[in-house]
């Protein structure tokens, strides 16, 4: 056991102490779903799962092969962290990125079996203007209630439960992590800052958990918040500019970041060394809110677009957590999709990044699918606690 591992064995008993921290806001949550959150407390502790978006549905040159992974292909193990999102609209067949939902349902059944994570993002179109979510055309207002799209709305809440209801085996429901209206600090969707008021946002939020909890009786989610670090200014009041549009605490369960701008995009005003300064920055702020409020923090979005450095991985997201892991806690990173050869974040194989993906796996701080065991039930999330 590492220096790391005693110091936050410690805190997690601490926290052990005050159970309401580990509770998910939904009072009736399931009892995987709250052996889950537990679990990525514990998880958040100890080190970070690796998550990449769309993992099994396609990767670069392949698309729907049963059992391949971009991820598999590289790094010899699926992520443990599967994201998916359930845009545009909930009555077609498929989802924006051309995927079946009816496939989707399958591979996120697969990997609760494999003893790994689901989250799920929701690129709704706007109903107002019947265009995709980057059209900032105001609609927030339409689709609450008493606006003109509100039934349109509840209709594709409605067409979400059936499909979380769907998200089972034969005896449960499969915990889920939902992350609904992201990145709204930003302006480039319809919910988001500019095209909506804060307070039309946080009753967006609000009404989605209200409704899905409350209405439609589903308890097997949690749920996370995630603004996007670009719209986010790290050194005035960074707390308080996090929290625009925070729907409280009673409706979050992970407090989540997506950052892109951090993590070696070229052209942007920061030199390498802001960027990672920036960076390390992002998630001791979210590990510190999440501390605060007992919740889990999560880098529930990143990625460099086609992994054009080398040893990305290991350089830019490992190391730096590394180097602060005593003031950053966060269950999980997420990598965006692996499209094709220039819009992809992951490797693929024969990538020039494969070495440093397989090294960034190997150190001890990061869990794929092969270190997970079991994240639904208590204590037994990792398959030991050295790996
Ligand atoms: C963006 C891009 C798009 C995609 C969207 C939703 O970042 O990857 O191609 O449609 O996410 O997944």
């Amino acid at each position: 056991m590492n220096y790391k591992k005693r110091i936050s064995n410690l805190s997690f008993l601490l926290l052990g102490l005050s159970l309401s921290a580990q509770t998910p806001i939904d009072q009736k949550a399931t009892k995987k779903t709250q052996n889950l959150l537990t679990n990525l407390h514990e998880i958040s502790s100890q080190g970070f799962m690796f998550g990449h978006q769309d993992d099994q549905a396609y990767g670069v040159g392949w698309k729907a092969e049963e059992g391949r992974s971009d991820v598999k292909e590289t790094a010899g193990s699926f992520p443990a962290v599967h994201g998916w999102d359930v845009g545009s609209r909930l009555d077609r067949e498929s989802n924006l990125d051309d995927i079946r939902f009816s496939n989707m349902k399958t591979w996120i059944k697969k990997a609760y079996k494999m003893g790994t994570i689901n989250t799920l993002s929701w690129h709704l179109d706007n109903l107002t203007t019947g265009t995709n979510s980057w059209d900032k055309t105001p609609s927030v207002a339409d689709i609450l209630p008493g606006g003109s799209k509100h039934a349109e709305f509840v209709e594709q809440l409605d067409l979400l439960a059936e499909m979380l209801e769907g998200m089972r085996t034969t005896f449960t429901r499969i915990p889920i992590v939902f992350r609904p209206w992201h990145e709204h600090n930003g302006d480039w969707f319809w919910w988001g800052k500019g095209n909506c008021t804060e307070a039309e946002y946080i009753a967006l939020f609000q009404f989605t958990v209200d409704y899905l909890k409350n209405e439609k009786n589903i308890h097997h989610l949690l749920y996370a918040f995630s603004p996007d670090r670009s719209r986010l200014r790290l050194d005035t009041i960074p707390e308080q500019n996090y929290l625009y549009g925070y729907p409280g605490d009673e409706y979050v369960d992970i407090i989540g970041i997506d950052n892109y701008g951090d993590v070696g995009r070229i052209g942007g005003p920061n030199t390498p060394e802001q960027q990672q300064e920036n960076f390390i920055q992002s998630l001791k702020l979210i590990t510190k809110i999440a501390r605060e409020k007992g919740k889990v923090a999560a880098l529930t979005e990143t990625g460099l677009e086609g992994v054009t450095k080398p040893d990305w991985f290991t350089e830019i997201i490992l190391n730096p957590i590394k180097a602060n892991d005593q003031e950053i806690d966060i269950a999980w990173v997420l990598v965006w999709r692996n499209a094709n050869t220039t819009h992809h974040y992951a490797p693929y194989a024969g990538h020039p990044s494969v070495p440093d993906f397989q090294k960034f796996d190997e150190d001890p701080l990061t869990y794929f699918e092969k270190d997970m065991n079991n994240p639904y039930k208590q204590g037994k999330a990792l398959k030991s606690s050295d790996k």
